[in-house]
């Protein structure tokens, strides 16, 4: 159900953006609305990827959020969401990460899975999904929520596109069938100490239904995940904050590591 009118979505969509863009927090939206509904912050999303794609960025993969129940826990959030991301979020392996153009960064352990078909529906199963993957690739997230102390809703997250913001991919990407996803292991270290780990199996029993969750959410708006789109499945473990000076390593179980340093 949609509650507010095009001027109040793109008013919103607008102030998020700048709030990206400019490194500043905002007060969470649902605070000024709070009767706007889930497909209102969607709206609002679609706007923010709109504005982008309207200044000549151009979309290269989408995110799911909030799938583990570590991630569910952290942000007290019951329900996953999805954003889009950006050719300019992404930051080649090994690279700096300049704090000032963030507000608050965490960085988060995924799996992201490339599609070499199309998938749709709401009725997507995890064999459909595997089978639908030419590779499977260690991914980094960092997240930076526009909201004053990192703290939302669901509504607020997903019309502040999921709090995407960077993202960094490394290691060596494999092939769906290689290997069992729900138990492939991830171990997150801060400066050289483990501050995280985890498997696959922490995203919805196995990352690729996190693939087949996004066909369904998508669908509510007759949107497809088309063949060859990049796909971060989501946290596998809580968010680590970091700051001015921190380096950090994902080593991901037979594939290699995922590093940055935030500088
Ligand atoms: C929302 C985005 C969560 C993930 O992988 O769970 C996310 C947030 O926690 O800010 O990207
Ligand atoms: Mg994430």
């Amino acid at each position: 159900m949609r509650t507010l009118d095009q001027k109040t979505i793109e008013m919103l969509s607008e102030r998020l953006e700048n709030a990206e863009l400019q490194r500043h927090e905002v007060l969470k939206i649902t605070d000024e609305f709070p009767d706007m509904t889930f497909t209102d912050a969607t709206d609002i999303q679609w706007e923010t990827r709109r504005r982008k794609e309207a200044r000549g960025n151009k979309i290269i993969g989408m995110k799911m959020g909030l799938t583990s129940w570590a991630k569910m826990r952290q942000m007290e959030v019951e329900k996953p969401c999805y954003g889009f991301l950006a050719d300019y979020f992404s930051v080649p392996e090994g690279g700096q990460i300049p704090i000032s153009e963030l507000i608050h960064p965490k960085v988060e352990a995924e799996f992201a899975f490339v599609t070499n078909k199309p998938l749709s529906g709401d009725s997507v199963t995890v064999e459909e999904v595997l089978d639908a993957t030419e590779l499977v690739v260690p991914a980094v997230e960092i997240i930076d929520s526009r909201y004053k102390d990192f703290k939302f809703d669901l509504i607020s997250v997903m019309a502040d596109n999921s709090s995407s913001t960077r993202f960094v991919i490394g290691g060596r990407a494999a092939r769906p069938e290689e290997f069992d996803w729900s138990t492939r292991g991830v171990v997150m270290s801060k400066n050289g100490e483990v501050v995280e780990l985890g498997a696959g199996a922490a995203v919805l029993d196995h990352p690729a239904a996190s693939v087949a969750m996004l066909a369904s959410m998508l669908s509510e708006r007759d949107e497809i995940i088309p063949a060859g789109t990049f796909i971060m499945t989501g946290g596998i473990t809580a968010a680590v904050l970091v700051e001015a000076g921190d380096s950090i390593v994902v080593r991901y179980q037979d594939m290699g590591d995922v590093s940055m340093k935030f500088v």
